[in-house]
Protein backbone atom coordinates (compact mmCIF):
# COMPACT_ATOMS: atom_id res chain seq x y z
CA UNK A 1 0.00 0.00 0.00
CA UNK A 2 0.99 3.34 -0.90
CA UNK A 3 0.87 6.16 2.03
CA UNK A 4 1.07 9.99 1.62
CA UNK A 5 2.03 11.65 4.46
CA UNK A 6 1.57 15.71 4.15
CA UNK A 7 -1.46 18.20 4.23
CA UNK A 8 -2.51 20.66 2.88
CA UNK A 9 0.38 22.27 0.69
CA UNK A 10 1.88 22.48 -2.57
CA UNK A 11 4.18 20.12 -2.29
CA UNK A 12 2.13 17.92 -1.40
CA UNK A 13 -0.26 18.48 -3.77
CA UNK A 14 2.22 17.25 -6.35
CA UNK A 15 2.29 13.85 -4.95
CA UNK A 16 -1.69 14.08 -5.18
CA UNK A 17 -2.08 15.24 -8.12
CA UNK A 18 0.41 12.27 -9.44
CA UNK A 19 -1.43 9.46 -7.40
CA UNK A 20 -5.01 11.05 -8.98
CA UNK A 21 -3.22 11.17 -12.82
CA UNK A 22 -2.04 7.22 -11.97
CA UNK A 23 -5.34 5.98 -10.68
CA UNK A 24 -3.31 4.62 -8.31
CA UNK A 25 -5.04 2.56 -4.65
CA UNK A 26 -3.17 5.19 -1.92
CA UNK A 27 -3.67 6.40 1.21
CA UNK A 28 -3.32 9.69 2.75
CA UNK A 29 -1.94 10.53 6.67
CA UNK A 30 -2.61 14.22 7.44
CA UNK A 31 0.44 14.66 9.56
CA UNK A 32 -1.06 17.49 11.59
CA UNK A 33 -3.46 14.81 13.13
CA UNK A 34 -0.34 12.56 14.54
CA UNK A 35 0.27 12.24 17.65
CA UNK A 36 3.84 12.40 18.50
CA UNK A 37 5.38 9.19 19.36
CA UNK A 38 2.58 7.42 17.82
CA UNK A 39 3.08 4.52 15.65
CA UNK A 40 1.88 6.11 12.29
CA UNK A 41 4.10 9.21 13.41
CA UNK A 42 7.05 6.88 13.39
CA UNK A 43 6.52 5.79 10.17
CA UNK A 44 6.10 9.42 8.90
CA UNK A 45 9.29 10.27 10.24
CA UNK A 46 11.05 7.06 8.47
CA UNK A 47 9.54 8.52 5.06
CA UNK A 48 10.61 12.05 5.89
CA UNK A 49 13.42 12.09 8.52
CA UNK A 50 13.27 16.73 8.31
CA UNK A 51 9.62 16.16 8.87
CA UNK A 52 9.02 18.14 5.99
CA UNK A 53 5.97 17.00 3.63
CA UNK A 54 5.70 15.06 1.69
CA UNK A 55 6.82 11.80 2.84
CA UNK A 56 5.89 8.54 0.77
CA UNK A 57 5.97 5.00 2.18
CA UNK A 58 5.51 2.29 -0.63
CA UNK A 59 4.66 -0.35 2.52
CA UNK A 60 5.07 -3.52 0.09
CA UNK A 61 8.28 -3.53 -0.76
CA UNK A 62 9.67 -1.09 2.21
CA UNK A 63 10.99 1.92 0.26
CA UNK A 64 10.71 5.65 1.80
CA UNK A 65 11.02 8.83 0.34
CA UNK A 66 10.93 12.37 0.84
CA UNK A 67 11.59 15.06 -1.30
CA UNK A 68 8.52 15.80 -3.93
CA UNK A 69 10.76 15.05 -6.68
CA UNK A 70 11.84 11.75 -5.47
CA UNK A 71 8.52 10.59 -4.84
CA UNK A 72 7.42 11.51 -8.21
CA UNK A 73 10.15 9.86 -9.86
CA UNK A 74 9.43 6.72 -8.02
CA UNK A 75 5.98 6.53 -8.51
CA UNK A 76 6.49 7.73 -12.66
CA UNK A 77 8.85 4.38 -12.42
CA UNK A 78 6.86 2.31 -10.59
CA UNK A 79 3.99 2.79 -12.90
CA UNK A 80 5.68 3.31 -16.02
CA UNK A 81 3.49 6.35 -17.04
CA UNK A 82 4.76 10.44 -17.16
CA UNK A 83 8.26 9.97 -17.51
CA UNK A 84 10.03 8.66 -20.45
CA UNK A 85 12.05 5.06 -19.49
CA UNK A 86 15.50 4.87 -20.38
CA UNK A 87 14.79 3.78 -24.22
CA UNK A 88 14.73 7.51 -24.66
CA UNK A 89 17.42 9.06 -22.46
CA UNK A 90 16.86 12.28 -24.44
CA UNK A 91 13.52 13.34 -23.63
CA UNK A 92 13.93 11.68 -20.28
CA UNK A 93 17.01 14.10 -19.33
CA UNK A 94 14.05 16.59 -20.42
CA UNK A 95 11.86 15.82 -18.52
CA UNK A 96 14.07 15.24 -15.20
CA UNK A 97 15.36 19.24 -15.80
CA UNK A 98 12.11 20.56 -14.71
CA UNK A 99 11.89 18.48 -11.41
CA UNK A 100 15.78 20.08 -10.96
CA UNK A 101 14.58 23.61 -12.07
CA UNK A 102 11.74 23.40 -9.82
CA UNK A 103 13.74 22.48 -6.75
CA UNK A 104 16.51 24.58 -6.86
CA UNK A 105 15.97 27.52 -9.46
CA UNK A 106 12.22 28.60 -8.30
CA UNK A 107 10.18 27.54 -5.69
CA UNK A 108 12.98 28.30 -3.50
CA UNK A 109 13.54 31.61 -4.67
CA UNK A 110 9.56 32.31 -5.19
CA UNK A 111 9.24 31.38 -1.47
CA UNK A 112 11.99 34.06 -0.51
CA UNK A 113 10.20 36.86 -2.06
CA UNK A 114 7.04 35.49 0.10
CA UNK A 115 9.31 35.58 3.33
CA UNK A 116 11.17 38.57 2.88
CA UNK A 117 8.12 40.87 1.60
CA UNK A 118 5.05 39.42 3.54
CA UNK A 119 6.37 37.78 6.49
CA UNK A 120 9.38 39.20 7.84
CA UNK A 121 8.83 42.22 10.10
CA UNK A 122 11.95 43.95 8.94
CA UNK A 123 12.39 44.92 5.25
CA UNK A 124 15.23 43.31 3.45
CA UNK A 125 15.69 45.08 0.08
CA UNK A 126 18.76 43.44 -1.00
CA UNK A 127 17.34 39.62 0.18
CA UNK A 128 13.48 40.58 -1.54
CA UNK A 129 15.44 42.31 -4.84
CA UNK A 130 17.59 39.12 -5.28
CA UNK A 131 14.68 36.92 -4.81
CA UNK A 132 12.57 38.84 -7.06
CA UNK A 133 15.46 39.13 -10.20
CA UNK A 134 15.98 34.85 -9.54
CA UNK A 135 12.32 34.55 -9.84
CA UNK A 136 11.83 36.35 -12.59
CA UNK A 137 14.47 35.13 -14.33
CA UNK A 138 13.37 31.52 -13.64
CA UNK A 139 10.16 32.21 -15.00
CA UNK A 140 11.25 33.95 -18.26
CA UNK A 141 12.79 30.77 -18.60
CA UNK A 142 9.38 28.73 -18.15
CA UNK A 143 7.83 31.47 -20.55
CA UNK A 144 10.19 31.22 -23.65
CA UNK A 145 9.68 27.66 -23.26
CA UNK A 146 5.93 27.26 -23.35
CA UNK A 147 5.94 29.92 -25.98
CA UNK A 148 7.77 27.93 -28.39
CA UNK A 149 3.74 26.53 -28.77
CA UNK A 150 3.98 23.48 -26.69
CA UNK A 151 1.14 22.62 -24.33
CA UNK A 152 3.20 21.10 -21.85
CA UNK A 153 6.85 21.45 -20.68
CA UNK A 154 8.65 18.64 -22.12
CA UNK A 155 5.99 17.23 -24.83
CA UNK A 156 3.45 15.26 -23.40
CA UNK A 157 2.14 16.20 -20.03
CA UNK A 158 4.32 14.87 -17.43
CA UNK A 159 5.96 15.02 -13.91
CA UNK A 160 7.76 18.16 -15.34
CA UNK A 161 4.13 19.65 -15.61
CA UNK A 162 3.32 18.11 -12.60
CA UNK A 163 5.79 19.46 -9.78
CA UNK A 164 5.38 23.02 -11.14
CA UNK A 165 2.24 23.21 -11.34
CA UNK A 166 1.01 23.53 -7.91
CA UNK A 167 3.17 26.49 -7.39
CA UNK A 168 2.44 28.38 -10.38
CA UNK A 169 -1.27 28.01 -9.49
CA UNK A 170 -0.55 30.36 -6.34
CA UNK A 171 1.95 32.57 -7.80
CA UNK A 172 0.41 35.65 -7.05
CA UNK A 173 -0.85 34.56 -3.49
CA UNK A 174 3.44 34.70 -2.53
CA UNK A 175 5.14 36.72 -4.27
CA UNK A 176 3.83 40.52 -6.19
CA UNK A 177 4.22 38.77 -9.70
CA UNK A 178 1.37 39.00 -11.87
CA UNK A 179 1.05 35.82 -13.88
CA UNK A 180 -0.14 37.98 -16.61
CA UNK A 181 3.20 39.15 -17.22
CA UNK A 182 3.85 35.48 -18.34
CA UNK A 183 1.07 34.81 -20.87
CA UNK A 184 2.12 31.43 -21.96
CA UNK A 185 3.11 30.32 -18.40
CA UNK A 186 -0.51 31.70 -17.57
CA UNK A 187 -2.13 29.65 -20.51
CA UNK A 188 -0.25 26.66 -19.27
CA UNK A 189 -1.30 26.62 -15.80
CA UNK A 190 -4.99 27.07 -16.91
CA UNK A 191 -4.68 23.92 -19.04
CA UNK A 192 -3.41 21.71 -16.28
CA UNK A 193 -5.51 22.75 -13.82
CA UNK A 194 -8.08 21.52 -16.25
CA UNK A 195 -7.29 17.73 -15.64
CA UNK A 196 -9.60 15.92 -13.83
CA UNK A 197 -7.16 14.48 -12.00
CA UNK A 198 -6.48 17.48 -10.75
CA UNK A 199 -9.02 18.82 -9.83
CA UNK A 200 -9.40 15.81 -7.88
CA UNK A 201 -6.28 16.49 -6.40
CA UNK A 202 -7.18 20.13 -5.79
CA UNK A 203 -10.74 18.94 -3.85
CA UNK A 204 -8.70 16.41 -1.79
N1 LIG B 1 12.14 20.27 -1.24
C1 LIG B 1 11.10 19.69 -0.46
C2 LIG B 1 10.40 20.80 0.28
C3 LIG B 1 9.41 20.25 1.28
C4 LIG B 1 8.82 21.38 2.10
O1 LIG B 1 9.43 22.44 2.30
N2 LIG B 1 7.59 21.16 2.58
C5 LIG B 1 6.97 22.16 3.40
C6 LIG B 1 5.48 22.20 3.13
S1 LIG B 1 5.12 22.75 1.48
C7 LIG B 1 7.19 21.81 4.85
O2 LIG B 1 7.10 20.66 5.24
N3 LIG B 1 7.48 22.85 5.64
C8 LIG B 1 7.67 22.70 7.05
C9 LIG B 1 9.13 22.81 7.42
O3 LIG B 1 9.97 23.15 6.58
O4 LIG B 1 9.42 22.54 8.58
C10 LIG B 1 10.12 18.93 -1.37
O5 LIG B 1 10.02 19.27 -2.56
O6 LIG B 1 9.48 17.97 -0.90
Amino acid sequence: MIELYGHATQNVLKAQILLEELGAQYRFINVRTLEEGSPQFAAFRRASPTGQVPGLLDTEIGVALFESSAILIYLAEKYGQFLPGLDHPVERAETLKWLLFEAASLTPQMLDIYHYTLVADAPHPYAEDRARTRTRRALDVLEATLAQGRDYLAGEYSIADIILYPWMAILEDFTDIAPRDYPHLEQWTARVALREAVKRAEAL
